[in-house]
């Protein structure tokens, strides 16, 4: 029986998950879990935020020993979270880690991007949303720095495993699509935005872009001395929320939303062609590239990033900060108390977001939450609102007469998240699976060799039948949530 392999980096965590198709369904098994812990590095006078790329990659060689050890593997492919890359040298070797896109370094560098190619103009060519941390951004920051005139490639980081696995460098266009530099249209980079980038940078950084590969491209054999035989390494949906909306149970795309949730929240539609109007620029919906030439119509909506955080605020000051604790004391929590603008701009980066929440909560003259129970309430009905929101504009923007909400990742497993999320957008939540990332890289991976045929709609049906999902019905007052947006869009500055 033919085993596929799955590294899976998620912003907190990695893992290593086999996977068998039997009889039309995916057998999983998780090999390997281990921390993704960033790491503070003095860097031209500024405590700069990397990843520890090489304690991944030995997380990630040990799940694969594991495997190996285990039965073996026939192939296997690599999703991370977006944007963020390795610059390489004319050996091919890595130069400096990643920086974390949590990293301050492109704050104002947008506006000046944009002072020289209007963003509307940007948009028509790329659909893509503007982040400050969006690859074409990132690269803009840092042109003056060594490493950069050193450079002579890139590689978006799971393209940059996948190279150390086989050798072969590419980049996915699932990822590529979030860098701000591709033609999401023509699925290919963007000549046109690569000479601004130019031209803004006063060097020539588009040269360093390798070429592109669709998901399920095999890539090659593994390369000799790893010791795990010559499984075959597979460009999967690179893009970790690519991989999982590829896995989204959707029996009927047409009426469905899907909500990845984890670190992040993405909320959006699939679409079979890029929404590149005005209307979607101002909203800031951002058109990412999808498996089987679909598109991801999404908004990301800062996710349980905000809970994991306020987590490790509490622990580092000796409170309790279990889940399960968390979460059933929030349940006791009245609805909506205090609610926040989860995508404001101070809870993105790493630090005390309990204070900055009672900050937020003061300044608009609402109840401070005082114990952890009350900001994780705070936390969870302020997503729930933003899902809520963003699920309106995805579905007004394309059109799409949405009818139910599927939410995967490590969020589908927060009982009261999905309550909370029917409640609010009053629509049913089917939550599952929770590994939807891995099942959809893994599933990937069968398709592209010959294992499953049919595509996207093959690879939901083994989903489906794979996992018990879970139904959520709206229940309570949808007022309370009406009243709950007004006031937050009375207190707040409203963000697109
Ligand atoms: P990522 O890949 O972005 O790191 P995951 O999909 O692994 O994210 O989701 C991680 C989040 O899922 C955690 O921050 C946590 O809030 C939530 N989660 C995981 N397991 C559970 C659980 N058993 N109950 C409630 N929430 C959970
Ligand atoms: C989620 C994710 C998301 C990106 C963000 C940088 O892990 O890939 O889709 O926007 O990280």
């Amino acid at each position: 029986m033919t085993t596929y392999a799955a590294v899976d980096l998620g912003a907190t965590s990695g893992r290593v998950i086999t996977g068998q198709l039997s009889r039309g369904r995916l057998m999983a098994d998780e090999v390997a879990r281990f921390d993704n812990t960033p790491v503070r590095v003095p860097h031209g006078g500024r405590q700069v935020l990397r990843w520890d790329l090489l304690a991944l990659w030995s997380g990630i060689c040990r799940g694969l020993d594991v495997a190996h050890r285990s039965g073996g593997f026939d192939s296997v492919g690599v999703d991370t979270w977006a944007v963020d890359y390795g610059l390489l040298d004319a050996d091919g070797a890595l130069l400096g880690n990643p920086v974390h896109y949590r990293d301050e370094r492109t704050s104002g560098v947008p506006e000046r991007f944009f002072a020289g190619l209007p963003a509307s103009e940007h948009y028509a060519v790329t659909g893509a949303q503007v982040q400050p941390f969006n690859t074409v951004f990132q690269l803009l920051a840092s042109a003056g720095d060594a490493q950069v005139r050193a450079a002579t490639g890139l590689l978006l980081v799971p393209d940059l495993l996948s190279a150390w696995l086989s050798g072969v460098q590419a980049a996915e266009v699932t990822n590529a699509s979030t860098t701000g530099l591709l033609d999401v249209g023509s699925r290919s980079w963007s000549r046109q935005v690569g000479q601004h980038l130019d031209a803004a940078a006063g060097a020539s950084l588009s040269s360093l872009l390798p070429r592109l590969v669709e998901p399920g491209t095999v890539l090659g054999p593994l390369l000799e001395g790893f010791g795990w035989g010559d499984a075959k390494v597979v460009a999967v949906g690179s893009h970790d929320t690519a991989s999982a909306v590829a896995a989204v149970p959707m029996s009927e795309p047409a009426h469905a939303a899907y909500i990845s949730s984890g670190t992040w929240s993405l909320v959006g539609v699939e679409l079979p062609a890029p929404v590149r109007t005005e209307a979607s620029r101002i909203a800031n919906v951002t058109n990412e590239l999808g498996v089987d030439g679909t598109v991801r119509y999404l908004k990301n909506v800062a996710g349980l990033w905000l809970l994991s955080e306020s987590q490790r605020t509490w622990r580092a000051e000796g409170r309790t900060a279990s889940l399960p604790e968390l979460l059933a004391a929030a349940a006791d929590v009245p609805t909506c108390r205090t609610v926040i603008d989860v995508d404001d701009p101070v809870f993105a980066a790493p630090g005390d977001i309990p204070a900055r929440i009672a900050e937020a909560a003061r300044a608009t003259g609402q109840a401070v939450p005082d114990d952890v129970a009350a900001v994780t309430r705070c936390i969870l009905d302020s997503l729930a609102l933003a899902y809520r929101r963003a699920l309106r504009t995805v579905a007004d923007l394309s059109g799409r007469d949405v009818r139910v909400v599927h939410v995967v990742g490590g969020g589908s497993r927060n009982e009261l998240l999905c309550q909370l999320t029917a409640d609010a957008t009053g629509l049913p939540v089917l939550a599952g699976p929770a590994e939807g990332t891995a099942m959809g890289n893994l599933l990937v991976q069968a398709w592209a060799l010959g294992d499953l045929e049919g595509g996207l709609p093959a690879i939901r049906e083994v989903v489906a039948a794979s996992t018990e999902l879970v139904r959520w019905e709206p229940t309570g007052d949808v007022r309370a949530w009406d009243q709950a947006e007004n006031r937050l869009r009375d207190l707040t500055v409203a963000r697109p």
